[in-house]
């Protein structure tokens, strides 16, 4: 299987772990010389540059922390002088302050190179036609993709996201045959590709999907109504973008690009780190950025490593698909319940239901409700009423927890062009 940059994604495990300390020492040293914060708390905790002596001395260094990038907003944890730095991204985020992040035109390349290693593993290179079908502008999947299109040298169709059929009839004429966008809008294309009946005029080969979580279903199904295999791909703006970590045709896990970060998995309610295989908190330590490098940055994902060697001859650890977020966990009358366990058990029922779905909270009379809508498949000609039974007791064994289910005509939840949003919280509304 083709790699973008071999040399470095099969580097022995010794190899790996020199150039991480050597990167550690010169990226600790250069944010306590260059960034008050990181000087201030390292300061605190007794820590200097020069004690990091191998790489277990991460473990020494202060957490970095989404509110963090609130507090030094714009630009108080560059490591740069700001005429530095290239571009900007921002955050998707829309509860609280933004956060942005700050690249330098190594960070740019760096970035490229990252997706165009998730590229080359799809089998894509000079002659390949890329469809970026993420949104272009401050949200980093669009441009991330289209650099690492750039950098293979495939002819990229920057179409963004949104104008559905237009995108299909792209994807026919010009004979699209990568395809990159969130999961769940390749759901909607897919949808869309069967009603406009034009399957058979596709030359996709693969699809590049991330930036939410998704599940196995899922992937079935749009490699089944795209004719395609479908990637997943990891990455966030703080860090970098899309790239952190790619999956490879084992489709076991994503490498993390190890040369660019360090990655931890730690308990999230005490901060310590965690055994190898432990499931965890994810942390990056980001070791060749540039422009606002992150110390042991909290993501807030759910997940395990893999350290064990993978068939197709990458030597990067893998992580498992983020099981959710620490931040998007919902307790639910003092359960915890988290949306992808909601979405299984509807995906487990994909003849009955469509993965259309929309989870609503609330608290009524001082109690916490929770009500599933969700879409019933085209095909459905049974019961309802015992449809809806069959469901709710699903769930009630999956979640400990009941919930009501309302079953809705087919199209009848508005579809995402980007990051679908699944859950709506009301409770904090009263
Ligand atoms: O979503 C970057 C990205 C763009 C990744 C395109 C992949 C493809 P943010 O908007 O900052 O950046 O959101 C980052 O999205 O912390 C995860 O919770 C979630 N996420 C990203 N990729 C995946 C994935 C982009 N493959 C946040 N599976 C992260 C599950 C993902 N969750």
């Amino acid at each position: 299987m083709a790699m973008f940059q071999p040399e470095i994604e099969t580097m022995s495990r010794d190899e790996i772990r020199a150039h991480q300390l050597e990167k550690l020492k010169w990226q600790v040293k250069r944010v306590y010389e260059n960034v008050p914060m990181y000087r201030e708390r390292m300061n605190e905790a007794g820590v200097s540059p020069d004690d990091i002596v191998n790489l277990e001395d991460l473990a020494k260094l202060p957490f970095t922390t989404k509110q963090d990038l609130r507090d030094y907003y714009p630009f108080d944890l560059l490591a740069v002088p700001k005429k530095d730095i290239v571009r900007i991204h921002a955050s998707s985020g829309t509860t609280g302050k933004q956060i942005v992040s700050g690249y330098t035109r190594n960070d740019l390349e760096t970035w490229a190179d990252g997706f165009a290693r998730q590229l080359a593993a799809t089998g894509a290179d000079s002659k390949s036609v890329v469809q970026v079908s993420y949104g272009y502008g401050l949200f980093t999947g669009g441009l991330g993709a289209h650099q690492g299109a750039q950098k293979i040298g495939a002819m990229v169709i920057p179409t963004s996201s949104g104008n559905t059929e237009r995108q299909i009839r792209f994807m026919c004429d010009l004979g699209t045959t990568h395809l990159c966008c969130t999961p769940s809008y390749a759901m909607y294309l897919g949808e869309t590709v069967r009603e406009m009946g034009v399957k058979n005029q596709l030359k996709l080969k693969a699809g590049i999907f991330g930036a939410e979580p998704w599940t196995e279903d899922m992937r079935a199904q749009i490699e089944e109504t795209l004719g395609i295999t479908a990637y997943d791909i990891y990455g966030l703006t703080e860090v970098m973008g899309p790239g952190v970590s790619y999956e490879c045709h084992m489709q076991q896990g994503m490498h993390i690009c190890e040369d660019m970060f360090i990655p931890e998995i730690i308990d999230p309610d005490t901060g310590e780190v965690l055994p190898e295989g432990s499931f965890g908190e994810l942390v990056f330590t980001t070791i060749t950025k540039e422009g606002q490098p992150l110390i042991r940055y909290r993501t807030r994902d759910l997940c395990t490593l893999d350290y064990s060697q993978c068939e197709c001859g990458r030597t990067h650890v893998r992580m498992k698909k983020p099981a959710g977020r620490t931040d998007d966990m919902l307790i639910i009358r003092g359960v915890n319940v988290f949306p992808s366990q909601i979405e299984e058990v509807l995906l487990k029922n994909s003849i009955e239901v469509s993965p259309n779905y929309q989870i609503l909270v609330d608290r009524v009379n001082n109690t916490d409700t929770l009500d599933i809508n969700v879409e019933l498949s085209p095909k459905f000609d049974g019961d309802v009423e015992k449809e809806k039974k069959n469901l709710e007791m699903q769930l009630r064994s999956t979640l400990g927890i009941g919930a009501k289910v309302h079953l809705l005509r087919p199209k009848s939840i508005v579809r995402s062009e980007g990051k679908a949003k699944r859950v709506i919280d009301n409770r904090n509304l009263r």
